[in-house]
């Protein structure tokens, strides 16, 4: 079985927000259209508390500095996508009638979360794995923000975890915080045994 999961398509993320992802919102009409090609959709949220160990506000540093917590080394951004808050809500042209199950991820304050299904010391699991068990879904097709982060981590752990990977590249926009980032993470989960395939193979 399959699914299409959207990977943080809120507010914060979108041209406006606090970590705007540039030209985030273009991939919005692709990924309302790609929701009707299936018959699971899944959104995962980026859902922090207001005392997250990523806010750069925390720690006194600015955004793009970096911090080492608990052995890890953690980037800082601008405070984003706070439980509850207006910036953490799905993007507001997103179609969200589709959506079947709703997944939240780095909501502990002492560690962060790129990948949809680990945080990023790799201790806990969100609940996405069992929910696809329970559905056996075990091709997932990953659409949303942001391509050198969320996007990236979710398909190698993806891959790791025995799921047949696509990335919609097309349905999909990075940061580029080092110019070159998002074509390295292409790279890098092609690398992994991920498929990169484009919108219109899918909407044809
Ligand atoms: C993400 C930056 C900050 C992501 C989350 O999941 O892509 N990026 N928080
Ligand atoms: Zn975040």
């Amino acid at each position: 079985m399959k699914a299409l999961i959207l990977v943080d398509i809120q507010n914060d993320f979108c041209p406006g927000g606090a970590l705007a992802v540039p030209r985030g919102d273009e991939i919005i009409p692709l990924v309302n259209k790609l929701q009707e090609c299936f018959e699971s959709v899944i959104a995962v949220q980026d859902w922090h508390p207001p005392d997250h160990v990523s806010f750069a506000s925390n720690h006194g540093k600015k955004a793009g500095e970096q911090v080492t917590s608990n052995g890890i080394t953690q980037t800082l951004w601008p405070d984003h996508c706070v439980s509850g808050n207006y910036g953490a809500e799905f993007y507001k042209e997103l179609k969200t009638d589709k959506i079947q199950k709703i997944i939240h991820k780095g909501t502990d304050k002492n560690i962060d979360s790129y990948s949809i299904f680990f945080d990023n010391a790799r201790q806990k699991l969100t609940d996405l794995d069992n929910y696809l068990k329970e559905k056996n879904i075990n091709e997932i097709f990953i659409a949303g923000l942001a391509t050198d982060y969320c996007v990236k981590y979710s398909a190698l752990d993806a891959i790791k975890l025995g799921y047949k990977v696509f990335v919609i590249e097309d349905a999909c926009r990075g940061i580029d915080l080092r110019p070159g980032d998002i074509q390295k993470a292409i790279q890098e989960m092609k690398q992994a045994g991920a498929e990169i395939v484009q919108s219109s193979e899918l909407l044809k």
